[in-house]
C-alpha cells in the first residue's frame, strides 16, 4: 500500500473560493486558481524547456505574487513552485543528471507522458534509472545527483501531486553508507512504488466497480486510468456498460478513452464538450479522475470537470471521482494551494488563426515577433489574449464519492485519510 507518511497534520479547512475570485479579479492573473487557500496564493514559475512556450505567463505571475518587479524576477525562474522556494539545482552534465531523466522530464512536459498516474510511474522509473546509471564516487555525490534528478522531474508540470508524492516517496527510501547501498535501496524503493501504484489502481477499480450497475451509462471527461479501472473491473464482473465520452478539448484526450473503451467492446458515443449537458439525461454516472485532491475534498482535474459536475448535480446525476491516494495533496492540509498549469496558447489558436483574427479586426498586416520559448514567430496584438488553463477545481459539494484503493469517501471526509497517510512533517528533499 502506498503511504507517504510525510506531512504534518494541520488542517486549516475550507476552500476560500471568494479569495480566489478576488485574486483573479484584482490581479488579472489566471494561473493561480487553487484548492485550499490560506491568505496567500502560489506563484507560477517558468518551467523547464517548454513546448511552444507552455506557461507563457510565468514571469508575469511571479512578479505579481512576489511583489518584486526587479529584472532578476523577470528572468525565467526554474522553480517558483508550491513551496515558494527557488530551486538551486543545476541542469546538464555538471549536475550528474543522466540523459534518460532529462528525456523523461521532456516527455512529461510535452505530454508524451500524461495523466497523473502515468507521470508518477515515469518519475519513479526515471529516479531508478538515475540511481542505476549514476557515476557518483561518493555517497554525498550520489544523493546530490538523485536530488537534482528529482528537481528536474518536479519542474515539469505543476498540478498533478502524484509527481512530487512519487519523488518524495522514492527519495525517502534512499538509504545506506555506500554508493552501492544507496543505489540498491533507491532502485528497490522505486520498484516498490511502481508495484504499489499498479496494485492500488486495481484495488480502486474493484471498489469503484460496485457503484456501476449492469446496463449503466457512464459519462467520461479526459482520460483517466483510475476511472477506467472502475469500468474494467465492472466489465470483468460481467456487467454491460455504455459510455458517453467527451472529446476534451483542446488536447482531445477523450479519444484515448474512446479507444480504450472500444478495445473492451464498450459502446461509445463521442460528443463535443459543449454537448455534455444534453447527454446527462442518458447518463447514470459521471466518472472522472483527478490530478490532485485538496484536504477539503476539492477535486482538481482536467479543465471542464467542474462545469460538468455542476451540470450533473443540477440533473441529479452522481459524480464519481476515481483517484488513488497518491492524488491526495498533502500540502493543502497546511493551507497551500494547488497550482493550475497554464499551457501554450497554440493549443487553442494556431499562428495562422491568430493572424486571421488580428488582420480581420484591424484590416492591416499584423506584426510578427519571435517569442522567447519558440523559434516560430507569433503575430502580436496586445488586445488579443488567449488563456489555456489545463485544469480546474471542482468544489466538494458537486462530488458524490471519491473512490480510492482505501475505500470510497464523501469528499468532505477525505481529510481523515489524508491525515492517516501524511501524518508527519514533510519537506521537498530535492530542494536541499
Ligand atoms: C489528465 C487528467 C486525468 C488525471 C487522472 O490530464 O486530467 O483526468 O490525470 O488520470 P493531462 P489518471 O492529460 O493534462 O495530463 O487516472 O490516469 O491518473
Amino acid at each position: 500500500m502506498w503511504k507517504a507518511n510525510d506531512r504534518h497534520e494541520r488542517y486549516l479547512g475550507g476552500v476560500l473560493d471568494s479569495h480566489l475570485e478576488r485574486v483573479r479579479r484584482d490581479t488579472g492573473v489566471h494561473s493561480v486558481l487553487s484548492g485550499l487557500v490560506k491568505g496567500h496564493t502560489n506563484v507560477v514559475g517558468r518551467r523547464r524547456g517548454t513546448e511552444n512556450g507552455v506557461i507563457d505567463q510565468g514571469r508575469e505571475v511571479a512578479a505579481i505574487h512576489t511583489g518584486v518587479d526587479s529584472p532578476d524576477e523577470q528572468k525565467p525562474a526554474r522553480s517558483l513552485f508550491t513551496t515558494g522556494v527557488q530551486s538551486t539545482h543545476m541542469d546538464g552534465p555538471e549536475s550528474g543528471v543522466v540523459p534518460a531523466v532529462e528525456s523523461t522530464a521532456d516527455d512529461i512536459t510535452a505530454m508524451r507522458i500524461r495523466g497523473a498516474a502515468a507521470i508518477a510511474d515515469a518519475a519513479a522509473t526515471a529516479l531508478a534509472t538515475q540511481a542505476e546509471r549514476s557515476t557518483a564516487d561518493s555517497p554525498a555525490a550520489f544523493e546530490q545527483e538523485l536530488r537534482a534528478a528529482a528537481a528536474t522531474l518536479y519542474e515539469t508540470r505543476p498540478t498533478a501531486v502524484s509527481l512530487p508524492n512519487a519523488l518524495r516517496y522514492v527519495l525517502r527510501g534512499m538509504d545506506g553508507d555506500t554508493v552501492a547501498a544507496l543505489r540498491s535501496s533507491t532502485i528497490a524503493r522505486a520498484e516498490r512504488f511502481k508495484r504499489d501504484l499498479a496494485q492500488a489502481q486495481d484495488r480502486l477499480g474493484e471498489i469503484g466497480s460496485h457503484r456501476l450497475q449492469d446496463g449503466d451509462t457512464v459519462l467520461t471527461h479526459c482520460h483517466s486510468t483510475d476511472a477506467l479501472a472502475c469500468v474494467e473491473a465492472a466489465l470483468e464482473a460481467g456487467k454491460d456498460l455504455e459510455a458517453i465520452v467527451k472529446e476534451t478539448r483542446p488536447r482531445k484526450q477523450g479519444h484515448i478513452t474512446a479507444r480504450q473503451l472500444r478495445e473492451w467492446d464498450v459502446p461509445v458515443t463521442l460528443i463535443a464538450d459543449n454537448a455534455a449537458r444534453r447527454y446527462l439525461d442518458r447518463t447514470d454516472h459521471v466518472l472522472v479522475g483527478a490530478d490532485s485532491i485538496a484536504a477539503d475534498g476539492s477535486v482538481i482535474n482536467k479543465i471542464g470537470t467542474s462545469g460538468l459536475a455542476v451540470n450533473a448535480r443540477e440533473r441529479g446525476v452522481p459524480v464519481m471521482v476515481a483517484a488513488q491516494t497518491i492524488k491526495l495533496h498533502p500540502d493543502t492540509m497546511t493551507g497551500h494551494t494547488v497550482e493550475i498549469e497554464m499551457r501554450s496558447e497554440r493549443e487553442l489558436l494556431s499562428d495562422e488563426e491568430r493572424a486571421a483574427i488580428i488582420s480581420g479586426a484591424t484590416g492591416e498586416v499584423a506584426e510578427t515577433e519571435a517569442t522567447e520559448d519558440s523559434d516560430q514567430t507569433q503575430v502580436t496584438d496586445s488586445g488579443l489574449t488567449v488563456e489555456n488553463p489545463a485544469f480546474d477545481v471542482t468544489p466538494p459539494r458537486y462530488v458524490d464519492a471519491i473512490v480510492t484503493e482505501r475505500g470510497q469517501f464523501p469528499p468532505e471526509s477525505i481529510v481523515t485519510l489524508m491525515r492517516e497517510l501524511f501524518g508527519e512533517p514533510t519537506d521537498d528533499p530535492w530542494e536541499s
